[in-house]
């Protein structure tokens, strides 16, 4: 039967394939084939843009954020609402077209096809069958594209937030665009590809380091601290997704009106800065990792807002409490609007909350975190003491994203069986599967050192290049360093070529490996960087821990 839809692009993927007939995550093909649509309009614009920077003309901020919330719309589960998705296509050629007329007649005449076509809205249900990953028939080219693209995803997911709070970094958006242009064109070969895809690791790098500045300057450095999983009594709305920005508006309008605030998801290490600690009403973390939410959005009882993916498709009895707000979409689902610059007006939430009852309580206890950076250099002495001494043998950074596969047990069983002298290093949502286990401490130093979000796994390698100048070594590979991560979606395949770009080898990934991943660009991998997937606890305790 002929597919419907074509998506591989997450860890989740149909049968490891890809998804045909209707996505995993919930995403209807129609979606699918409008995200693809907006995937190739957006590089189409991006090839006019690098064509006017390589004339020396200027590119605004605004085309700069445009090309990186339409990145950002199509990360898994940020955003299944057609007509949302419809609008970004239409207002993306819409300034291509305007860009089009300040580019010389020489340099619009070597623009491929998706920098020129501007079809119809009639047009683009056809249009969008025709630009998919299959377009590209050889599948080490597809292959590599795509490891790109979805880089390129992530980054610009990074790159939006920063924007968030005003930090621009014109030089990332250039690349952003010249290498998402690149992946149009048929005259690259794979070795070009390849060092493209460690370059699109460089700007990964200078991507999260955007963003670790934004977010320090404009929160403070994270500190250790406790945060409340239990309940309060008052009426509440739970925040999820990674936009602090939003929060930081969301807690401003809260604030003595009787409603509380909870984290959800990848928003809890928000309690870690000090900026956020001055509200009375930030109550504490509701629930576990994005996969959960269905029954735990149920059970929180009043209004959840989605600033970013992982959005599950909402049951009826909660549906009408799902806000959304940024890149994320759902239909049905109110969205709630505001340029960066602008105050979002989350009133209706906050109304609807003080109707609503208080949150059922579902665990109760605390978790610590707040293992950034800077709060990880001012334990340094600790630390290096800890590791001459020989207390702590190994740090696993076990960092990435969590899933709903079963297979995923794996990473709490593997943290359980880790020898008490290993220290787990971890960043993004994959630490639900061991960050309640209570693997206690070594020497006053946590087992488990949550640095935050997926971003934060920035911090993870200034960690590591710290103990490496600690040491005196040359080679960050020399650390009593390993790495297991998970992954799930775009955001994590940055995180990956971050870390490759830096040098970093003999890093496991899994539950599965990408299927995106060619044969033949996965054997690139193996022999340069030594990737390798997982097998069983026990055997990958011997490998990693010896
Ligand atoms: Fe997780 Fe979702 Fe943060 Fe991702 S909530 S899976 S890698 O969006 O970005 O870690
Ligand atoms: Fe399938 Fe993942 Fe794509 Fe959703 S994002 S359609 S689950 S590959």
């Amino acid at each position: 039967m002929e597919n419907t839809m074509f998506c591989y692009q997450c860890q989740e993927t149909a049968g490891c394939l890809g998804c045909t007939k209707v996505g995993v995550c919930g995403k209807k093909p129609e979606v699918a084939n409008l995200q693809d649509l907006l995937v190739y309009v957006t590089k189409g614009i991006s090839e006019v843009t690098t064509a006017l920077r390589n004339e020396g003309k200027e590119v605004s901020e605004d085309v700069n954020h445009l090309v990186s919330v339409n990145l950002f719309t199509t990360i898994t589960n940020a955003n299944f609402d057609y007509d949302a998705i419809m609008k970004r296509v239409i207002k993306t050629l819409m300034v291509k077209e305007e860009l089009l007329d300040q580019l010389s007649l020489d340099a619009r005449a070597k623009l491929s096809e998706a920098a020129h076509w501007n079809g119809e809205k009639s047009e683009f249900d056809a249009k969008a069958k025709m630009v998919g990953v299959l377009s590209t028939k050889n599948e080490d080219i597809r292959s590599l594209r795509e490891l790109i693209t979805y880089g390129l995803k992530g980054l610009a997911a990074y790159s939006k937030h920063a924007n968030a709070l005003l930090k621009d970094n014109a030089e990332i958006d250039a690349f952003l665009q010249k290498a998402l242009a690149a992946t149009l064109d048929d005259s690259l070969t794979v070795d070009d590809l390849v060092a493209l895809t460690l370059e699109t690791g460089k700007y990964g790098v200078y991507g999260m380091a955007l963003l670790d500045e934004a977010n320090t300057k404009t929160y403070g450095n994270p500190e250790i601290t406790k945060v409340n999983i239990g309940v309060r009594k008052n009426p509440a709305i739970l925040i999820s997704g990674h936009d602090l920005k939003d929060l930081e508006m969301l807690l401003e309008q809260t604030k003595g009106t009787g409603v509380d605030v909870y984290t959800h998801s990848e928003m809890l290490p928000a309690h870690y800065y000090p900026f956020f600690k001055k509200y009375d009403n930030f109550a504490g973390n509701y629930g576990n990792a994005w996969w959960k939410q269905r029954e735990e959005f149920e059970s929180f009882n009043g209004p959840i807002l989605m600033t970013t993916n992982c959005i599950v498709p909402p049951a009826p009895s909660y549906k009408d409490r799902l806000f959304t707000t940024g890149a994320a979409g759902y239909p049905g689902c109110k969205h709630i609007d505001g340029k960066y610059t602008e105050t979002k007006d989350f009133k209706e939430i906050i109304e609807m909350a003080k109707n609503c009852p208080a949150p059922t309580e579902i665990e109760t206890g605390t978790i610590t975190g707040g293992f950034a950076h800077e709060q990880v250099f001012a334990l340094a002495d600790k630390v290096v003491d800890a590791v001459k001494s020989g207390a702590i043998k190994k740090f696993v950074v076990m960092a990435g994203c969590d899933g709903r596969a079963k297979s995923r047990s794996y990473y709490t069983d593997f943290a359980k069986a880790l020898p008490k002298d290993a220290v787990i290093l971890t960043a993004g949502c994959a630490k639900y599967k061991y960050n309640k286990l209570d693997l206690g401490d070594i020497a006053g130093i946590p087992r488990v050192l949550d640095a935050g979000q997926c971003n934060d796994s920035y911090s993870l390698v200034l960690i590591a290049l710290k103990l490496k100048e600690i040491f005196g070594l040359d080679d960050v590979n020399d650390l009593p360093i390993v790495y297991n991560i998970s992954w799930y979606e775009q955001k994590a395949v940055i995180v990956l070529l971050a870390l490759l770009y830096l040098g970093v080898k003999n890093i496991h990934l899994g539950p599965t490996l990408p299927a995106f991943l060619s044969p033949n660009v996965a054997k690139v991998l193996v022999d340069n960087f030594g990737i390798a997937g997982i097998t069983n606890v026990e055997d990958d305790i011997k490998t990693l821990i010896g």
